[in-house]
């Protein structure tokens, strides 16, 4: 009886072990740590439904960029480091739609001692980067609830990140000052990633992990039962 328990004991720490070894470094590498982001990539098709709301988050975007003022809209963040490629999704907060009919070059991202890297005229999205889609376009094409963007940047460290959109009518919704830190760290993201197979843009590899920790688990410890059975006298 005491080798039967401590067989089944040894069986379910192997299922718990395998499954907290591939759940928690997902779980540690797939959210954003500003001034780091998600690192990871994203589809500049006007469907948010790959972002992490939770995990992506950056940034808020304050009225006339000011961080004393009504947050207006919210910045989420990630970066591909095999292709350089900054992704950022903006959503504004309920009430405040995007001013998409005025200059389209007043939605953009940019480091401000830069140039920028994309801007409202990036739209429609064509697959070459920069690009820039409308979320929740209005039928009339006045308004949105937010966009996606990509843009090439070089891995490194920028201390004056400026995302800038107008909402209501002609009113900036813009991060901190206009400038906050972003840190592209591309040698902890290969580090961390290695472990891990592939950091979770979209879920889809976590799944596979999970899917695949427990059919392993189930197979080890089912195993055991199975030996312990055939000792029985
Ligand atoms: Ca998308
Ligand atoms: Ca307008
Ligand atoms: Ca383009």
């Amino acid at each position: 009886m005491f080798g039967k328990s401590g067989q089944i004991r040894k069986g379910l720490a192997v299922v718990i072990g395998a499954l907290m070894l591939l759940l928690f470094p997902i779980a540690f590498t797939s959210a954003a740590t500003p001034p780091e982001p998600t690192y990871g990539a994203a589809v500049v098709d006007g469907d948010y439904g790959e972002w992490d709301l939770s995990n992506d988050y950056f940034a808020d975007m304050y009225r006339a960029a000011n961080p004393n003022h009504d947050v207006l809209a919210k910045l989420y963040l990630r970066y591909d480091c095999s292709t350089q490629t900054l992704y950022a999704l903006v959503l504004v907060e309920p009430g405040h739609p995007i001013d998409v009919d005025i200059a389209a070059d007043n939605h953009f991202v940019k480091i401000a001692s830069g140039t920028k890297l994309v801007d409202g005229n990036a739209y429609p999205p064509d697959g070459t980067l920069p690009d820039l889609a409308w979320i929740g376009l209005s039928a009339d094409g006045t308004t949105a609830t937010g966009w996606e963007a990509s843009a090439s940047l070089a891995v490194g460290t920028y201390g004056d990140l400026n995302v800038h959109t107008d909402v209501d009518d002609e009113e900036t919704s813009a991060v901190a000052n206009r400038a906050i830190p972003l840190v592209l760290d591309c040698l902890t993201a290969v580090e961390l990633a290695s472990i891990n197979a592939h950091p979770a843009a979209d879920g889809s590899v976590p799944a596979t992990g999970f899917l695949a920790a427990t059919v392993f688990g189930v197979v080890l410890f089912g195993g055991g039962l199975v030996r312990l059975r055939r000792r029985r006298p």
